[in-house]
């Protein structure tokens, strides 16, 4: 909602039925506060266990930085509660603007709806909140980030390729309730639908987590020996499926096609190593981007209500030479 609109819905209804209605808090949140030379942003991170969130987190900070604004930052430490209650913080503290990186679709809804009537914008920033709940361009301002659904069918077409349309399939999940954990797996069981010869055997969340990885495949390998290819959500639990695999005595790729989404440098250094078949990369760095897309909104001008990165793909032909640059 913007100015103009607010006019136009003022001059119809009157301001005290716009107040019961919460019309007048949207309004506020898409109305930039005064122009400054320096703002006051917060950061909430969800966690700060693995090499994405660390490079993501670096990202923004440098960016903080260079522009010489103040970051509020804060860590979830993987709870969706301690989460929220760091967004409402940062709404005590009278952030300009926060980014946030919702941990789970639903959970952090409560914490979208406090900046919203604190007149605070926020920037769902490399994941978003349930689409049924909460709307960017009315109870935030945008997402910025990947398209999960396609990258999990990307990865999805180049197994099919590589296994000539047959396979046995262990998932591994992300995080459960994390909009990637639920879009991955939708892009990629979608696009097997139509390839009867790839049956997904078994799927489980590892929690985008390089140990619950390991030890969730230990389990799946043990109740599917004849699985041929484990889809792991990110690297880290592809990295964990490894050495899962190598400990019940299989040798990735040989009698095991391993993928998976990220791209940081120890699993594209894996592709090198003929470990890991395929990686679809989702970048963790958020800060030009994201403190861009700030600045345009606090000059007024309008912001797209999504902001999708484009991802590369990582196999064989590639990896070599990329490794340098990966996170
Ligand atoms: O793939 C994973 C991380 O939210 C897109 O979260 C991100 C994902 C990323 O923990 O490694």
């Amino acid at each position: 909602m913007f100015r103009r609109d607010l006019a136009k819905i003022i001059a119809g209804a009157g301001l005290a039925g716009l107040a019961q209605t919460g019309l007048v808090q949207t309004a506020h949140a898409q109305t930039p506060p005064a122009k400054k030379s320096s703002y006051k942003v917060g950061f909430a991170q969800s966690e700060s266990n693995n090499p994405w969130r660390i490079a993501e987190t670096n990202s923004m900070e440098a960016e903080a930085k260079q522009r010489g604004w103040q970051l509020v930052y804060t860590d979830a430490a993987s709870s969706a509660a301690k989460q929220v209650a760091d967004v409402n913080s940062m709404i005590a503290q009278g952030v300009d603007l926060i980014f946030l990186v919702p941990r789970e679709e639903r959970p952090l809804i409560p914490a979208v709806r406090a900046a919203k009537r604190a007149g605070i914008p926020v920037i769902l920033i490399d994941r978003t909140v349930d689409p049924a709940l909460a709307k960017p361009g009315e109870d935030y301002l945008t997402f910025i980030g990947s398209n999960f659904v396609e990258e999990g069918q990307r990865v999805a077409e180049w197994l099919i390729k590589a296994t000539d349309g047959k396979a046995k399939i262990i998932e591994l999940e992300g995080s459960v309730g994390a909009s990637p954990a639920n879009d991955r797996k939708k892009g990629f069981d979608d696009a097997l639908k139509s390839h009867p010869g790839m049956v997904i055997v078994a799927s489980q969340s590892g929690d985008f987590v390089r140990d619950t990885g390991r030890q969730v495949a230990q389990t799946l390998l043990q109740a599917h020996p004849d699985a041929t290819v484990i889809y792991a959500h990110n690297d880290e639990m592809a990295l964990g499926a490894i050495t899962a695999a190598e400990a019940a005595g299989k040798v990735p790729g040989k009698d095991l096609t391993i993928c998976s989404i990220d791209g940081e440098k120890d699993g594209v250094q894996a592709i090198a190593d003929g470990k890991i078949g395929a990686i679809c990369q989702c970048s963790p760095k958020f800060g030009p981007i994201a403190f861009a897309t700030a600045a345009k909104y606090f000059a007024g001008e309008k912001i797209p209500p999504q902001i999708i990165n484009q991802d590369q793909f990582y196999d064989k032909s590639n990896a070599a030479q990329m490794v340098a640059q990966a996170f």
